[in-house]
């Protein structure tokens, strides 16, 4: 599993509750999603990461989703161009942010779209999903930069049976070969090479957990799923989301961690 140095978050701005959703859970409450925001940057930070946190932005609702910008691997960075229009200028400050951090920098381009939460690195091999965010195109690019750099690339469809908005939303790469995943998502061969720890359906929404060093990063709440990492030896670190679930938003997607 890598091990993970730096983060890079944004905060919600005072347009927050303004983003795209459709949880159908009401609008989230600012300053309540801004206090859990700050105690995700803690947990970052005891997890071992230097933590960037980047100024809130009004000018885009869904700018603390800083996942959905980019892409971080340890031989790639790949700017991307997010599915929804409203959501594309975010990617102006991540970019910017990450000449300073990363260096030498890929991008998505029209007519290809790719939200990173539909990225799913496992090991040497990205899972790229087919979304209402990221189409064909963006996926096709997105496969040809990582294959150039060395990885293998594989595309997982979950607009039909998974119903997931981003891939992301449906599985996370636990490290040692290992995948917790929905029930529903499409056994691909390439999934198949991996062991899969089923969430119970109940907690679909628990998925998206984030292994960060010898941690796991878990939505608070979702106490089957905690078990089930438990049993296999990890260390979940319990995190309340309420308000970023409000707007379709998980763990993984508040962070950009390499
Ligand atoms: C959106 O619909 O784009 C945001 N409201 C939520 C994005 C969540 N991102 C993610 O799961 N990677």
């Amino acid at each position: 599993m890598i091990e993970f140095t730096q983060a890079i978050a944004r905060p919600p701005g005072a347009t927050f509750s303004q983003g795209l959703s459709t949880a159908g859970l009401g609008p989230p409450d600012l300053a309540l999603a801004s206090t859990q925001h700050a105690a995700y940057c803690d947990a970052l930070r005891a997890c071992g990461l230097a933590v960037t946190v980047l100024d809130a932005d009004a000018g885009f609702a869904d700018a603390p989703f800083v996942e959905d910008t980019a892409v971080l691997a340890e031989r790639v960075t790949i700017v991307t161009r997010p599915g929804a229009p409203s959501r594309r200028g975010e990617v102006d400050s991540i970019r910017d942010c990450l000449r300073g951090l990363r260096g030498e920098l890929a991008e998505i381009r029209a007519p290809g779209t790719v939200d990173g939460g539909d990225v799913c690195q496992a090991g040497s091999h990205f899972f790229i999903g087919l979304s209402a965010r990221t189409n064909a195109d963006g996926a096709a690019q997105f496969g040809a930069i990582v294959r150039a750099a060395g990885y293998t690339a594989s595309t997982i469809d979950v607009r039909g049976s998974a119903k997931l908005l981003h891939l992301k939303s449906g599985i996370a790469y636990l490290g040692d070969g290992r995948l917790l995943a929905v029930r529903d998502l499409p056994r691909t061969a390439e999934l198949a090479r991996f062991e899969i720890v089923e969430v119970d359906a109940r907690e679909s929404y628990a998925a998206n957990c984030v292994r960060v060093n010898d941690r796991v990063l878990v939505a608070a709440g979702y106490p089957r799923t905690a078990d089930l990492l438990v049993a296999r030896g990890y260390s979940p670190l319990l995190l309340e989301v309420s308000e970023f679930r409000k707007l379709d938003g998980g763990l993984s997607c508040l962070s950009l961690r390499f």
